[in-house]
């Protein structure tokens, strides 16, 4: 039993930061359909990001914004995880997926001009992070429907930074060592903005 139970407030205090070895874990399917458990947690990750969005809420409990928390962010050898963010359009999108993974990609490839952060990560890195600009995901949702799912630009990125996370890949993994800006050859890759 995890403490993430029902009306759990998910504060930075629960947030694992790099270091710890979850975060370089491979973590373990979960059941389909989710358990009650899984659910909870999953509703606390959700709410969190909600939180830590919100101005006031944010401030009240001193939250880090963040679009996407995986479950192993939070301790849990599970893997799912939870996205929150405005699509292309300014709608308000939220993803609860368990057992996602990336079925098909595009080979075109795009990066985040200002690199990307982590709510695990309390430094700035530097250097582009490159990632598909397509991907289309296989996941189930919380009454164990199968879902494929598309997701292009900026949705593309969170998606491939939180599986990341449930493989126990950090997004500086994929920085170039010597050289941080240096870019992938032989593949179409444009920044995102
Ligand atoms: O990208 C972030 C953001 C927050 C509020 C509004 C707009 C953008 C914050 S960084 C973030 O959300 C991480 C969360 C993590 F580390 F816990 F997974 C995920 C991420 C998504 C996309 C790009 C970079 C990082
Ligand atoms: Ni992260």
């Amino acid at each position: 039993m995890s403490k993430f139970n029902k009306g759990y407030l998910i504060t930075m205090d629960d947030i694992v930061r790099e270091g710890s070895d979850i975060l370089r874990t491979v973590t373990e399917p979960v059941s389909i359909p989710p358990t009650e458990e899984d659910k909870d947690e999953m509703a606390a990750m959700l709410q969190f990001l909600k939180n830590s969005q919100d101005p006031e809420l944010s401030k009240k409990y001193k939250l880090r914004a963040g679009v996407g928390l995986s479950a192993n962010q939070i301790g849990l050898n599970k893997r799912m995880f939870a996205a929150y963010f405005s699509d292309d359009q300014g709608q308000s999108r939220e993803y609860a997926l368990y057992n996602p993974k990336i079925i098909s990609h595009s080979e075109a490839m795009i990066y985040l001009p200002e690199s990307e952060g982590c709510l695990s990560v309390d430094r700035s890195i530097q250097g582009f992070v490159p990632r598909y600009e397509k991907v289309q995901v296989k996941a189930y949702d919380g009454e164990g429907n199968e879902l494929r799912l598309r997701f292009k630009g900026y949705e593309a990125i969170v998606m491939q930074h939180e599986m990341d996370h449930l493989n126990g890949i950090m997004f500086y993994d994929h920085i170039n060592k010597e050289h941080p800006y240096k870019l992938p050859t032989g593949v179409t890759i444009s920044s995102l903005y």
